[in-house]
C-alpha cells in the first residue's frame, strides 16, 4: 500500500496540553507521526511517498477563509500584540450568549479575542510551525486521495495534526483543518461520485459531521464513545441523522465504556450495512486507533488483532479507500495498531 508522509508535521510541536484543569505533557505530539512513519517504513508491504503541494484552495472549499487566515498569522501576531509565548492558547471564548438581546458582533480585531472566536477548547496550542504542519497534513490527505483517484485501490495518509474535530469555522480537539472532509468534498465535487467518510476514532468527528450534515453527496458514519461520557460531549448521539436533503446521510453509533473487539466488530458490521445502503463509490476512513485497550485518554478495549479484523471487514465493502490518520495516543503500540489495520484492509497476513 502507498503511504504518504510529510516531515512538515514536526513543525507542530506542542510541549503542553491544558486539560482537566492543569497543564500536562501533550497527548498529541510529534512522536505520534514519527512512530507511525517508522513502523510503516519498516514493512516491505508499504511504499513511502512524499506529498505534493496543493495550496490553500482545497482548504477554502471546506473552511471559512477567516479561520484559515487567522491560523496563518496567529502565532506571529500573538508574539507581537500579547507577549512572547512558545505556544498560543485561548484564555477567552466567544459565547454568543454574552451579547444576548444586544445583537451579534462580527469577528473581533484583537488576536486574543480572535483565539476565542475561532477555537472551541484549550488542548490545541498553536506553535510557530503549526500552520505549516496543518497545511502539510492537508497535502498528505490530498495526495493520498489523488493516488486512489488515479487507480490505486488503497492509500494511507499519515496526517498529523489530525482533522475530524475541526468544523467549517472552528479548530480544536488537536485539529486545525479537517483533512478527511477536505478530500471527501474534493472527490465529491470534482468527480460527482458519492463519498462516505467512515470514522472509527474513539471520539465523535463533530467537525466532519457538521460540514456534511445538510448534504446528500457525502455520507458520514461514525463509531465512537457515547458523548454522554466522552469528548466532544455535544455531538455524536444516535438521533443525529442529518437534515434537509442530508437527512439519512449521517449515522452515529455510540459505544459503552469497555467495548472490546467482538462488540466493536458487530457495530462496525451495522455501520457497513448503512454504507452499503448509501452506495458510495469511494470511501474515506478517519482512522483513529484511540479505541485501543492501552490508550491513555480513552476507555474502549480494542486489541491489535481487533484493528486487523476491522481493516479486513472494511475491505469487504469493495470500495477504493483513502485512509487518513486521526487519533491514537498509546505511543508504544500506535505504529503497530495502524499497521495492523492497514494490513487487514489490504488482505495481508496479520504478522
Ligand atoms: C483527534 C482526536 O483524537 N482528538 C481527541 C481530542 C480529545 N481531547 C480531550 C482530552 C480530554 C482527556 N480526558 C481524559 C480523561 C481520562 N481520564
Ligand atoms: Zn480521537
Amino acid at each position: 500500500m502507498k503511504v504518504v508522509h510529510s516531515p512538515a508535521h514536526l513543525g507542530h510541536n506542542p510541549q503542553e496540553e491544558i486539560a482537566e484543569s492543569g497543564a500536562h505533557s501533550p497527548h498529541e505530539h510529534t512522536g505520534r507521526g514519527e512512530i507511525i512513519r517508522e513502523t510503516l517504513a519498516a514493512d516491505p508491504a508499504m511504499e513511502m511517498l512524499s506529498p505534493r503541494e496543493w495550496g490553500i484552495d482545497p482548504i477554502l472549499e471546506v473552511h471559512e477563509r477567516g479561520l484559515h487566515d487567522f491560523l496563518m498569522n496567529a502565532w506571529a501576531r500573538y508574539q507581537r500584540d500579547v507577549r512572547s509565548a512558545r505556544e498560543v492558547v485561548p484564555d477567552f471564548f466567544y459565547r454568543p450568549a454574552m451579547r444576548e438581546a444586544m445583537g451579534s458582533l462580527g469577528e473581533p480585531s484583537h488576536v486574543n479575542a480572535q483565539l476565542g472566536w475561532w477555537c472551541f477548547e484549550t488542548t490545541t496550542p498553536i506553535t510557530q510551525g503549526s500552520y505549516m504542519a496543518a497545511r502539510g497534513s492537508v497535502d498528505v490527505a490530498m495526495t493520498a486521495a489523488s493516488l486512489v483517484l488515479g487507480g490505486e485501490r488503497f492509500a494511507y495518509g499519515n496526517c498529523r495534526p489530525p482533522g475530524h474535530h475541526a468544523t467549517r469555522d472552528l479548530y480544536g480537539g488537536y485539529c486545525f483543518f479537517n483533512n478527511a472532509a477536505i478530500i471527501a468534498h474534493h472527490v465529491a465535487s470534482t468527480t460527482g461520485v458519492k463519498v462516505t467518510v467512515l470514522d472509527p476514532d474513539y471520539h465523535h468527528g463533530n467537525g466532519t459531521q457538521q460540514i456534511f450534515y445538510e448534504r446528500d453527496d457525502v455520507q458520514y458514519v461514525s463509531l465512537h464513545a457515547d458523548p454522554v461520557r466522552a469528548y466532544p460531549y455535544v455531538t455524536g448521539f444516535s438521533d443525529e441523522r442529518g437534515s434537509g436533503k442530508g437527512l439519512g446521510a449521517n449515522a452515529n453509533f455510540p459505544l459503552a465504556r469497555g467495548t472490546g473487539d467482538a462488540e466493536f466488530l458487530d457495530v462496525l458490521k451495522r455501520a457497513i450495512e448503512e454504507i452499503d445502503r448509501f452506495k458510495p463509490e469511494l470511501l474515506v476512513v478517519s482512522l483513529g486507533v484511540d479505541t485501543f485497550d492501552g490508550d491513555p485518554i480513552c476507555d474502549l478495549r480494542l486489541t491489535r488483532q481487533g484493528f486487523f479484523d476491522c481493516g479486513a471487514l472494511v475491505a469487504g465493502l469493495g470500495l477504493p479507500t483513502v485512509v487518513l490518520q486521526e487519533g491514537g495516543y498509546a505511543l508504544a503500540e500506535l505504529g503497530n495498531n495502524v499497521r495492523a489495520w492497514l494490513r487487514g484492509l489490504e488482505g495481508l497476513s496479520a504478522a
